[in-house]
């Protein structure tokens, strides 16, 4: 269990911290010397055999709020110290509010300095307490009076802390590995120790962690050497623990880790410098800055400065602060109202390492005053429109708490398919955790180039009859012709031209030919066993072309050489080459080059392999020259075919295969 302590200046949180562990948390020489904390004081204890409590001790000065913050975001418990003969004072205030907007679980008041006063005010002080606490989440705190210099009302503290260390529960483990750094420093014969609060996910020695400081932005690669929890060696430690991890690593130089840093999992989600959020201001403070404000963000061990703006003119309501079941229902205006509740936009200075459901305060620093708190909905808002009502739908997706009903909501907001990627980002889910939701709602998940994509069972089934639909309709309205391609089913079916359009189509009808419900034909697609009824003149002369391009391969001859192979004029050839064009029997490639249907599979095939063969997964022109023998000029007619048919995509100087590996025709 973690503990920290709250409250006004002088009112005796390092006093009992110091009388709870026998450690004297008030280390540096300047706090010696002014008899006030300045900085996070840490120590620990056995409160009963086996049973270690984490203290951090945080300065109850005015004018270090900031360095308790970076104390107070993950903790089990909060020790909120106010001294008997002071009674609640501005900073007692200001803590309880923070723990509050934090949603710190617990909360031990300790009415100090008991021996200073007598018996009618220690019960005045009392009754205050109960006014500061009454109509809030710590209203049945219970209230413990101490006077520490005697040792009186301890016993009761540390029971009080024994029993709810002995409650807690476990923290799930779910998630990537984060840690918000709060301290590094050298320990000479093991190198670099980093201390911190373990925000999500658990780390073991031996894994390979991301370390994240402003002069790092890509992140320093580093090993875990050693790992201790509460100042014991352990295996491994997990969310909801304090640990202190040795790193080792050739990236890692001196002085290079501090306060607001973050050590991640390889794997986790990047940083973050937009972060969409349900928001909190604290009443009494007049209306809540504009957009233009300069606010103070606390979030993990990090300050970092950031602009607040509401989203939308709904957002949701006070409800979603707490755990209630948040959506439709909870919708409410006036997000910045002061006292109020909304959805909000906070663009920070530098990126952190957000994720969902993580807490956070904003204080204007000029003023030192504490102004909101909130918590994080989604860490990956879109630049643009992020008040539509499609986003804000999302939003409130997100903002459910149970997982498998929070993703079945945000695919049920998805227009088509619904990016699970970015959901998992959001929810920082593994790839684990994420398959077993994928599964247990039954998705079905599609890859793209932008990532999984995933639709309800029904809306997939609903796709895949539509094609085939859509595939007789086609047949029944031409049966000249081979049948429609990509872009004339996506017309069809109204799916329109996003890469997840692109995807649902490409996946529905890889899934009917696998299925035998669907047949390929260079860039068409047909039923098995569709046969284009021609004029028999037409036919015979297809048959001929056939016997005449089929043996030529990926280089068939120009229409000239064509028309002389025929023994046709070519004036009489070029509009019967046109007549078959448009039913997709032939495929005009180049100016004067036709191919045969199989063989346009042919060439979009040697791309794709060529692009997976390639390091960075280009198509390179040299390379398909040389893997097809086709030549210099008909390599770029080829690839500037490719290019027109939506396979490819030309930046202005290479060919991509679009959509990645999994576009090509197949
Ligand atoms: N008589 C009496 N004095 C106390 C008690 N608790 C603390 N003190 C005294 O009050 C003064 C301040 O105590 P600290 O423990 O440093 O107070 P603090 O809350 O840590 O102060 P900051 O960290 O600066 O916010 C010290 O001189 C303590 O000896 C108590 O229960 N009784
Ligand atoms: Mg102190």
């Amino acid at each position: 269990m973690i503990v920290a302590t709250a409250g006004h200046v002088d009112h005796g949180k390092t006093s009992l911290v110091r009388a709870l562990t026998g450690v004297d948390t008030d280390r540096l020489p300047e706090e010696q010397a002014r008899g006030m904390t300045i900085d996070l004081g840490f120590a620990h204890a056995a409160l009963a055999p086996g049973l270690a409590v984490g203290f951090i001790d945080v300065p109850g000065h005015e004018r270090f709020v900031r360095n308790m913050l970076a104390g107070v975001a993950a903790i089990d418990l909060a020790l909120l110290v106010v001294a008997a003969d002071d009674g609640p004072m501005p900073q007692t205030r200001e803590h309880l509010a923070i723990l509050q907007l934090l949603a710190v679980p617990r909360l031990l008041v300790v009415l100090s300095k008991a021996d200073r006063v007598d018996a009618a005010r220690l019960a005045q002080a009392g009754e205050e307490l109960h006014m500061l606490l009454a109509g809030g989440p710590f209203a049945a705190a219970t209230v413990l009076p101490v006077a520490t210099p005697t040792g009186s009302g301890l016993p009761a503290v540390r029971q009080h802390l024994v029993a709810a260390a002995q409650a807690l529960q476990a923290r799930p483990m779910a998630g990537h590995f984060r840690l918000a750094v709060d301290r590094s420093f050298l320990v000479a014969g093991a190198g670099r120790v980093v201390t911190g609060a373990v925000l999500s996910g658990r780390v073991a020695v031996g894994d390979m962690l991301r370390l994240q400081t402003p002069q790092m932005q890509q992140g320093a690669s580093l090993r875990v050497r050693g790992l201790q929890v509460q100042g014991l060696q352990a295996d491994a430690a997990q969310a909801g623990q304090r640990c202190a991890l040795n790193l080792a690593g050739a990236e890692l130089k001196r002085g290079e880790a501090g306060r607001g840093d973050w050590l991640l999992a390889e794997a986790a989600p990047p940083l973050t410098d937009r972060l969409d959020v349900q928001l909190q201001w604290l009443p009494g403070n007049g209306q809540p800055p504009g957009p233009r404000a300069m606010l103070q963000l606390h979030l993990g061990a990090a300050a970092v400065p950031a602009r607040v703006s509401a989203l939308g003119d709904a957002a949701l309501g006070d409800a979603a602060l707490g755990d209630a079941a948040l959506g439709d229902a909870a919708l409410d205006r006036s997000a910045t109202a002061p006292g109020r509740a909304g959805l909000a936009r906070l663009r920070l200075a530098r990126p952190v390492a957000a994720a969902w459901g993580d807490r956070f305060i904003l204080r204007d620093a000029a003023a030192n005053r504490t102004l909101a708190g909130g918590w994080v909905v989604d860490p990956f808002g879109p630049e643009r429109g992020s008040s539509q009502p499609l986003r804000l739908a999302q939003l409130a997706a997100l903002a459910r708490p149970d997982p498998a009903q929070a993703l079945a909501a945000w695919v049920d907001a998805a227009p088509l398919a619904a990016d699970l990627g970015h959901f998992a980002a959001a929810r920082n889910l593994r790839d684990d955790e994420a398959a077993v939701l994928h599964k247990d709602l039954a998705l079905q998940v599609i890859a793209s180039a932008a990532g999984p994509l995933g639709l309800r069972a029904d809306a997939w089934a609903g796709w895949q009859q539509r094609l085939l639909q859509a595939v007789d309709a086609w047949h029944a309205a031409q049966p000249d012709s081979v049948g429609p391609d990509d872009a004339a089913l996506r017309q069809a079916l109204g799916l329109g031209g996003t890469v997840a359009a692109q995807a649902v189509l490409r996946a529905a009808i890889a899934t009917a030919v696998a299925g035998g419900a669907l047949q390929r034909l260079g860039l068409r697609c047909c039923r098995p066993g569709h046969q284009p009824v021609l004029a028999a003149a037409d036919a015979a002369l297809l048959a001929q072309c056939g016997a005449l391009l089929q043996p030529a391969g990926l280089r068939p001859p120009i229409v000239g050489d064509l028309a002389s192979a025929l023994g046709l004029p070519l004036p009489e050839l070029l509009p019967f080459l046109g007549r078959m064009g448009a039913r997709g029997l032939l495929v005009q490639v180049a100016p004067n080059r036709w191919f045969l249907p199989e063989t346009v599979a042919d060439l979009a095939a040697a791309a794709r392999a060529l692009a997976a063969a390639h390091a960075d997964g280009a198509v390179d022109a040299a390379a398909y020259r040389d893997r097809t023998g086709i030549g210099r000029n008909l390599t770029v007619q080829v690839l500037e075919f490719l290019d027109r048919a939506g396979i490819t995509r030309f930046d202005g100087k290479r060919h991509w295969l679009r959509g990645g590996l999994l576009s090509a025709c197949d």
